[in-house]
Formats: structure tokens, C-alpha cells, sequence
């Protein structure tokens, strides 16, 4: 079973897109802890190309030279260090690891990590692998046609062969050395490229984390209908990301209406069990991967209610988006002047971030939904209230969320818990709600900052 991802019950986890190991330690430490953030999934750890043209894209990340430890967040000093002091404090790290490729053709030099490679003649010494570990050179254009999607080169990228037993056994090792760090789990990127048989193949040579169960995996399967290859053929792997969420989360902050059909079984969504779910991720923000018209950090007044939906509705796991802002989508993180990574900066208010990152996990409608997310885990959706602008249901009894478009709302609401004063989390008891005898609560919203509503039983009063 690899759906556990050893956080003690917690139910989100962040995307620190492009953050350095050392930041990311500092904020497992002073923030993510304190919040109730199950875990960090972070950029890719191992070696990869530098891209000059466009200089330093984000995406070179995903163009993997060896699997030595050291990338543009940091050395393997550095990571070993952040994965050591998030997990002291109850925060794991999940790592973005890219197994199904290499380089690109035609690209050769020298990784981040020192490593030559040459594209060209598939040559990577600093894993080893050479041509015989890659498939047969084709070009992927048919998604029609799983055998393509499995064994053709995505845009070029030198397609590894995972059913070779050294490919397979080269991956599990850098696994097994992420796993013996104290990393608790992975995000398989462009697993629909790869096979499911050989993805297990590849699980049944990892370890055991050391404390015990097995790694957490989430796959990333972009599947929006309308092609043969479904999120279902890896359920038995893992979890997997349902990216038709991020389509129907838009449409429902449109409509409020249309948010009690969020999740669509009809289309083939995901069970809640295995669904990945997000309002954006680092691709689909951009317009990569499977992106379109979504909701993202640039719409901040609806993107904050999205999440804040998404982290109060009982589908899937949740991940919260963090990112840096630009304004080309091949732009590569805030850097100084030798393209080293920016230092993230806090802001003074605690409630967002500088040097040109974003930090939307620390938007209150968004951080503090996480208490909420975690207290009411495991119950269902009750006293369900929509309008096209209003919205407002309980989490079995021991939690009521409601939200408004406008920031506005004056409304008396069943809130399903036990009567009693209980303290808004998104405001930190700025606002107070009181439920009477019958269970009704007079829900008043006067604020465009924090459009949004949460309170728990045996939260702070
Ligand atoms: C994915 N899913 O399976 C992501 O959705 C996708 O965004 C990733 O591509 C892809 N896997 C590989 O991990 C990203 C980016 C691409 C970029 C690749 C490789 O979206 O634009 O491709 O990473 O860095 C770039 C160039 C492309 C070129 C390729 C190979 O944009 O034009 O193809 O490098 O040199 C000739
Ligand atoms: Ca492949």
C-alpha cells in the first residue's frame, strides 16, 4: 500500500516550487509545523541540465543528467539537512522525481552536479546509463495510442526503458537513498509515460522507510477524459493527480451552484481514496501540462476561495500550491545575477513573502484551512447551503465552512455542531460565531481580505 504519507494523520501538503533546501528547512521549522502542513513536496533533488536559452528555464529541472544530489535548490549536504529538520518537527518531504527520461536529444555539456552527458549518443555517465537503457528513438504525437505514450520520446526527451532490470534497478537504488535519508514519499512525474507493470516492478525493490509502511506515491497522470489512458490503471500504485478537479474548481467559483457537482464520477474522476487533488499545479499555472483557463495566485480573490474549498470538501488529498511569480511561462525562479535561486524573505505581516515569491500557502483563507482540513478528516459534507455566490456546509459535526464571492454575507445557517461560541480560524478569532440550541449560527462575512469562514469543534475558543 502506498497511499500513506506518514504524517500522522495530516491531510495537505505544499509545493515549494523552485524553493532551496535551506529555506525550505526554515520553514518547516517556523511556519509549516505550527500550521498543521502534513509535508513539503519539493523540486526535483537530483542533477540536471542548465539551460541558456531560455536562460534557466524552470523546466530544466526536468531534464535529469545523473541521480546525484544536487540541483539548483541545493547539495546533497543541504537536502539531507532539510529533510532531517522538517521531519524533527513532524513535516516530511516528498520529492519530485523524474524517472521516466533523460536530457533531451541534442543537449550536452555538464549537469549542475559537475556530470557530462551527451544527449545525442545517450550517453550518462554519471548514473551510468547508455543506449541500450533507452528506447528505440520515436516521436510521441498520438495520445490516441497508449504503446506511443509508454515508449515514444515526450518533446524529445530521451525515453529510459523501464523494463530493462538495470534501469529499473538504477531507479530503485536513488529511491532507497531518498528513502534512507528520511524522505516518506514521491511525485512520479510523467507516469502516464511509463507503464504501470513497471512501475511496480520498480516499488517491489524499494525498502521500507526506516520507521516502518511504505513510501507515499503520487503519480502524475494528466487524464481529462477523451484519451484511452485513465488515472484508474494506477490506482494499485498509489495515489494519482486528478487534474479534471482543477477544471470543475474554476467552473464552481464562477457558479457556487456548480460546486456540489465538483466531483464528477460520470467522467471518470478518481476515487476520494486515490485522488491527488490542487487548484493549479507548476505546470498547468503556466500553461504547461495540461493547462488552460485555471485559477491561479494571479486571480488572488477567487484563487483563495477555490483553495479554500477544495481544503474544506471531502474529495481527495490536497496539495496547495506555492509559487514564484513571473511573467513568461519559461521564466526560472527569482535569482541574483549568476542565476543562483533568490532567498525567500517573510514578509513582516507573516502572510506572504518577497523577493518575488509568493507564498500562497500563507494566505489565511488558505493556511488556515489546514487546521480545519485536519480536524474534520474523515467525516462527510452536511447541511449543504448554495447559492451562485454563497456557500456554507458542516464536516459531519465537528466543523461548518462558509464562503461568499463578494466578501459579503449576513445569513442565520444550521451548522449541524453543538451550541456554543466558537472562534473563525481564518481570522484567528477576530470574528466570533455563536450556534445556538437548535444548531443555527448567524454567519456574517464583511470582508474582501478573507472571504471565507471555518470553525471546529475543540478549536481555540
Ligand atoms: C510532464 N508530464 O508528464 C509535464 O507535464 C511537462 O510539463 C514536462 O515538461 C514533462 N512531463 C517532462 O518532465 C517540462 C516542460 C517542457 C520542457 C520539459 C523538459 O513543460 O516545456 O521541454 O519539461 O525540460 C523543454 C522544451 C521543449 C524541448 C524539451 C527537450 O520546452 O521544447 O523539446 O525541453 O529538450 C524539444
Ligand atoms: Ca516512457
Amino acid at each position: 500500500d502506498y497511499t500513506d504519507p506518514h504524517c500522522g494523520g495530516k491531510q495537505v501538503i505544499v509545493h515549494l516550487f523552485e524553493w532551496k533546501w535551506t529555506d525550505i528547512a526554515l520553514e518547516c521549522e517556523r511556519y509549516l509545523s505550527k500550521k498543521g502542513y502534513c509535508g513539503v513536496q519539493v523540486s526535483p533533488a537530483n542533477e540536471h541540465v542548465m539551460v541558456t536559452s531560455p536562460p534557466r528555464p524552470w523546466w530544466e529541472r526536468y531534464q535529469p543528467v545523473s541521480y546525484k544530489l544536487h540541483s539548483r535548490s541545493g547539495t546533497e549536504a543541504e537536502f539531507t539537512d532539510m529533510v532531517s529538520r522538517c521531519k524533527a518537527v513532524g513535516v516530511r518531504i516528498y520529492v519530485d522525481v523524474i524517472i521516466n527520461h533523460m536530457a533531451g536529444l541534442g543537449r550536452t555539456g555538464t549537469g549542475t552536479g559537475g556530470s557530462s552527458f551527451d544527449s545525442t549518443n545517450y550517453n550518462f555517465p554519471g548514473v551510468p546509463y547508455v543506449r541500450e537503457h533507452f528506447n528505440p528513438y520515436c516521436k510521441l504525437n498520438n495520445y490516441g495510442d497508449p504503446n506511443q505514450v509508454r515508449n515514444c520520446y515526450l518533446v524529445d526527451l530521451t525515453d529510459l526503458d523501464q523494463g530493462n532490470e538495470y534501469v529499473r534497478n538504477s531507479i530503485a537504488g536513488f529511491l532507497n537513498k531518498l528513502t534512507d535519508l528520511g524522505v516518506a514519499g514521491y511525485r512520479l512525474d510523467a507516469a502516464k509515460h511509463m507503464w504501470p507493470r513497471d512501475l511496480t516492478a520498480i516499488q517491489q525493490k524499494l525498502k521500507d522507510l526506516p520507521e516502518g509502511g511504505r513510501p507515499f506515491f503520487f503519480m502524475e497522470v494528466i487524464d481529462q477524459g477523451g484519451e484511452p489512458i485513465k488515472t484508474q490503471e494506477y490506482t494499485p500504485n498509489g495515489y494519482v493527480t486528478e487534474f479534471r478537479y482543477c477544471i470543475k474548481l474554476r467552473e464552481g467559483i464562477n457558479d457556487f451552484g456548480r460546486l456540489g457537482q465538483a466531483v464528477d464520477y460520470g467522467w471518470g474522476m478518481t476515487d476520494s481514496g486515490h485522488a491527488l487533488v490542487f487548484v493549479d499545479n507548476h505546470d498547468n499555472q503556466r500553461g504547461h501540462g495540461g493547462g488552460g483557463d485555471l485559477l491561479t495566485h494571479k486571480n488572488p480573490q477567487n484563487y483563495k476561495l477555490a483553495v479554500a474549498f477544495m481544503l474544506a470538501n471531502d474529495y481527495g488529498f490536497t496539495r496547495v500550491m506555492s509559487s514564484f511569480s513571473f511573467s513568461n511561462s519559461d521564466q526560472g525562479p527569482p535569482h541574483n545575477g549568476d542565476f543562483s535561486t533568490m532567498d525567500v524573505t517573510i514578509n513582516a505581516d507573516g502572510k506572504g513573502c518577497g523577493n518575488g515569491w509568493v507564498c500562497e500557502h500563507r494566505w489565511p483563507s488558505i493556511a488556515n484551512m489546514v487546521a480545519f482540513r485536519n480536524a474534520v478528516a474523515g467525516t462527510t459534507k452536511g447541511n449543504y447551503y448554495a447559492t451562485n455566490g454563497e456557500l456554507a456546509f458542516s464536516r459531519g459535526n465537528k466543523g461548518f465552512f462558509a464562503m461568499s464571492k463578494s466578501g459579503q454575507m449576513d445569513k442565520t445557517l444550521q451548522t449541524g455542531l453543538p451550541a456554543g461560541q466558537y472562534c473563525d480560524l481564518i481570522t484567528d478569532c477576530a470574528r466570533k460565531i455563536t450556534v445556538d440550541g437548535s444548531g443555527n449560527a448567524h454567519i456574517v462575512l464583511n470582508s474582501n481580505d478573507n472571504p471565507v469562514v471555518a470553525f471546529i469543534v475543540g478549536g481555540p475558543t
